[in-house]
């Protein structure tokens, strides 16, 4: 199972972001993304968190300076930005000297949009860079007490791996970031015995990193039935002659059948795991379950498509 998955990850391009759209306007980009997370560090607990954190979903890195959350405003200008709020990430070098670099990131996926306020960004110009390469730059308001947004959105069908701020400004304040994330699984399946549709999904889900292991699991189908699993480069939604069913993965690369565990309708399950190789760096897969059951108009039972790319 390991060589298959390696085999199928190697010969897959990457969806990396090819170029985005930048908002300055808060109210524009929510309009422009709907529904979406916020993480408004509201509830997080104080204190100093060092040169990285995990809060939330996201991660937040930098390497010189020390990342803060703070539930009062600070003498500078940082501030909350979350309406009826209090806490927000302060960063702060506590040097009067360059700010260095902070990126985040977001737990085993990517971003489709990112965007925050900024508080206290009085000493600029302020540069972002999204998966290493540079965006967009601006000038800032030179009032410490100003609250500042930057948005961006991926262009359709791609994603980013992570946001990195570049500024010239030894103490800074974020709040409210805003994301959507690449969620793992897409599509629709149909259903098999019982009614049950049989479910295709990864931890992680939507993104790995190289020399972690990855584990896909099917549930919901058949108990005891063979499920064949397709791995391809592209989503899809293809209707399968009359069964209600789509292929959701196009071109078929590597397919393998596997027998599912359980005894019923919807009792079958499976997990699948394998180590991803370092070759397979920057690259990504699709796949889709497809389940040998009586009930399906043409013999089987399909999952939901899985999308995993490999960091
Ligand atoms: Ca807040
Ligand atoms: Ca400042």
């Amino acid at each position: 199972m390991r060589h298959l998955f390696a085999s199928a990850v190697l010969l897959l391009p990457s969806p990396a972001f090819a170029g985005v759209t930048v908002f300055t306007d808060e109210s524009t980009f929510v309009n422009a993304i709907g529904l979406h997370d916020v993480e408004d560090f509201e509830g997080v607990v104080p204190g100093t968190y060092g040169t990285s954190a995990t809060i939330g979903e996201l991660t937040f890195a930098s390497p010189p300076s020390v990342l803060h959350v703070n539930t009062v405003p600070h003498s500078h200008g940082a501030k909350n930005t979350t309406v009826g709020g209090t806490t927000y990430l302060f960063a702060d070098s506590g040097v009067a000297a360059f700010h260095d670099d902070l990126t985040m990131g977001i737990v085993n996926s990517e971003f489709a949009a990112w965007g925050a306020n900024f508080t206290d960004l009085e000493v600029g110009p302020i540069t972002f860079l999204i998966d290493g390469a540079i965006v967009h730059t601006a000038n800032v308001p030179g009032s410490s007490g100003a609250v500042q947004f930057f948005g961006f959105v991926a262009d359709p069908g791609t994603v980013f791996q992570t946001v990195t701020l570049r500024i010239p400004d030894i103490t800074y304040g974020i709040d409210d970031v805003r994301t959507i994330s690449k969620p793992c699984e897409y599509g629709v399946g149909c259903a098999g015995s019982g009614g049950f549709v049989p479910k295709l999904t990864s931890t992680p889900c939507g993104a790995v990193d190289v020399n972690s292991q990855l584990s896909m699991t099917i549930s919901g189908a058949l108990g005891g039935a063979s499920a064949t699993i397709f791995i391809g480069l592209q989503e899809a939604a293809l209707p399968i002659g009359g069964s209600g069913c789509t292929l959701n993965v196009v071109p078929l690369l590597v397919n393998f059948t596997v027998p599912l565990g359980g005894a019923g309708p919807g009792a079958g399950f499976l997990t699948l795991s394998g180590v991803i190789p370092p070759s397979a760096a920057g690259l990504g897969f699709k796949s889709q379950a497809f389940v040998v059951d009586p009930a399906g108009i043409e013999g089987f039972a399909a999952s939901n498509g899985l999308s995993v790319d490999v960091n």
